[in-house]
């Protein structure tokens, strides 16, 4: 609300939607010196050049090349300018020869440094429970810690009345609340990231406060929201749902914003996301810190047993909002692929016969690797903890099945990356909400079918995702704050809404394009269900169905950004 009054006062007209047409689409952060490097053009041109930005000396010349049909997905006729051959580090510019250019962009193996520090540090700007001092946050910073009576006199919990402190953890999303369930699918993808990948997630200079003791800001900004999970297990072993408001807060400062937060009630699903990561994070921090793996270690045997002695789906038909409460309800029926993911988790970090003896009795059960994670959807999670696991006991049968099936998927989704024009490997119905990161969770599975021996146009596949958020989309921008020269500029996030600040908080990835365009006012004004899905995106601070902010979104760009940088 903040950028769309200082635009009217400076009296600009809002940000045009781009139709697509006369763009030149590259990734805006760059490209590695050896990488594939494709600028994606949507309207013809007989032949294309690229300059040094500073000496404005040609130093590529080639010829687009057509695609036949338009993009599905964009409605758009689209050509492919390939300057692959150009490896000479430094900043440039692509012209076409009807005169429209690309924004700068950087060749340069470094490139991708500045989008994984910034990805990871967007988390340490969602912290709760404390300031943020101007020494690490800069301008972005707050003097007083927010949210500090979380939990601690109001609770929806039957017979809590009294309430327990769960302050702490990071902010969700571009709302203030917590939620365990949506936490889980983040934590078991940054905590993932370090642990198949230690050596390109060591940074410890990211200037976060832990920074410099020694151990990698990854592991440290996650042991911040673990402490925050500790506190939401109750003495049974199951794990509350969430702390909010009833409703959403305004755009206000987060230490303005007042009032009661609420606990909500235990569910499978929250317990069973708590139960996977904290065994991932007992395995994490087993070298580190001792005392603190076998506190993790022990929570996650106490969630496992209250799913065990809960076999079905606690609340019965999963976790629904009470009456009065409208905040969100990450809404999942079906617990069993959070189960199939915790079980995985703790046999790898304990050898617990138990839980090893229920992920192989329910691991092919409809199938092994079969859709990309998401936060309701934790399967492909767990066969890759199990894949990429190694215990006395695990089944190296199995290991082979799950490389198998991975293999199979990741080639269905290079078809749909070779197909799309934007390189993105969606469907037409995947463009829903938090579509980008379905593309980055994508290129998680690309970059590990990759690594497992598929095939040699994985990794290059899992790059254009990567690409693909950072520019070379139909709207020609980065969906990055602070990434590109063209880049989310008005996200749905209330602390980058509310600090007067026009740039926004750095390191945060935009939701996307989202066809369900009735999911917001400021969608539905623009759009309608005859839109080209990947087309149906604004950047403006009203549409948190394509332009909010999340935590779950910015895990996938971490360990992809981080695994390229
Ligand atoms: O899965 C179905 C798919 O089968 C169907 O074809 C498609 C067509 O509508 O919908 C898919 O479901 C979508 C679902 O997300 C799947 O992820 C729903 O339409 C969509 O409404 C739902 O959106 C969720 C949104 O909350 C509203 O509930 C987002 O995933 C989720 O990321 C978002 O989370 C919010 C929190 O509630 C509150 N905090 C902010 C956070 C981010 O926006
Ligand atoms: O700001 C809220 C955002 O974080 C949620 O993802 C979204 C989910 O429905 O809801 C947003 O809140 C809006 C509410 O739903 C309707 N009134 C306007 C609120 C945005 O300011
Ligand atoms: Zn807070």
């Amino acid at each position: 609300m903040r950028s769309t009054l200082l635009l009217l006062l400076l009296g600009m007209s809002p940000p045009v939607i781009h139709a697509g047409l006369s763009i030149v689409a590259v990734d805006q952060a760059g490209y590695t010196t050896a990488a594939r490097k494709v600028a994606i053009l949507a309207a013809p041109a007989d032949s294309f050049r690229v300059i040094h930005a500073a000496t404005r000396l040609t130093v590529f010349h080639g010829a687009p090349r057509g695609a036949a049909t338009p993009d599905p997905a964009t409605g758009l006729e689209l050509w492919k300018a390939d300057f692959s051959t150009l490896r000479t580090p430094g900043e440039y510019v692509l012209f076409t020869s009807t005169g429209d250019s690309s924004q700068h962009f950087m060749i340069s193996d470094s490139v991708y440094h500045p989008v994984f520090r910034a990805s990871l540090k967007a988390f340490y700007y969602q912290r709760c429970g404390t300031s943020l001092s101007p020494a690490h946050a800069g301008p972005f910073g707050r003097k007083d810690p927010c949210h500090l009576t979380d939990g601690i006199f109001h609770s929806t919990v039957p017979d809590d009345s009294i309430g327990r402190n769960v302050t702490g953890g990071w902010h969700d999303a571009g709302d203030y609340g917590k939620y365990v369930v949506n936490a889980g699918v983040t934590m078991g993808t940054l905590l993932a990231a370090y642990e198949w990948f230690p050596g390109k997630f060591a940074s410890d200079a990211l200037n976060i406060p832990e920074s410099g003791n020694g151990i990698p800001d990854l592991v440290d900004e996650a042991r911040y929201e673990l402490l925050w999970f500790l506190t939401m297990q109750d003495a049974n072993g199951g794990v509350f749902f969430k702390v909010t408001h009833e409703n959403f807060e305004g755009f206000v400062r987060p230490e303005a914003d007042g009032g009661a937060r609420h606990i909500y009630p235990i569910s499978s699903t929250a317990t069973a996301n708590f139960t996977a990561v904290m065994a991932r994070a007992a395995r994490v921090f087993s070298p580190i810190d001792s005392a603190f793996a076998a506190r993790c270690l022990d929570a996650a045997v106490k969630g496992w047993r209250f799913l065990v002695k809960n076999p079905s789906i606690v609340p019965a038909g999963g976790f629904r909002n009470p009456p009065g409460t409208v905040t969100g309800e990450y809404g999942d029926r079906n617990d069993s692929d959070e189960r199939l993911w915790a079980s995985a988790e703790l046999f790898l970090a304990s050898g617990d016969a138990g839980a090893h003896r229920y992920y192989t009795d329910h691991y092919a059960s409809g199938g092994i690797v079969t859709s990309t994670m998401t936060w309701s959807d934790l399967g492909a999670l767990a066969h890759l903890a199990y894949l990429r696991g190694n215990r006395p006991g695990i089944s190296t049968r199995v290991q082979q099945e799950i490389r198998r099936s991975l293999i199979v998927y990741c080639q269905s989704l290079l078809q749909l990356h070779d197909l799309s024009g934007f390189g993105s490997a969606l469907e037409l119905q995947d463009y829903i909400w938090g579509s980008n990161s379905q593309v980055l969770n994508n290129a998680v599975l690309l970059i590990i079918g990759g690594e497992e021996g598929g095939s040699p146009a994985f990794l290059p596949a899992a790059l254009d995702q990567l690409h693909h958020v950072l520019g070379t989309n139909a709207h020609g921008q980065s969906f990055v704050t602070g990434i590109g020269a063209k880049r989310t500029m008005h996200p749905h996030h209330r602390p980058s809404g509310s600090d007067g600040i026009v740039e926004p908080v750095p390191g945060l990835i935009s939701g996307g394009p989202n066809r369900n365009v009735k999911q917001d006012p400021a969608l539905a004004s623009r759009f309608s269900s005859a839109t080209p899905p990947a087309l149906c995106y604004i950047d403006d601070e009203a549409s948190y169905a394509s332009n909010e902010i999340a935590i779950n979104w910015n895990a996938p760009l971490v360990f992809v950004a981080g695994y390229f940088h």
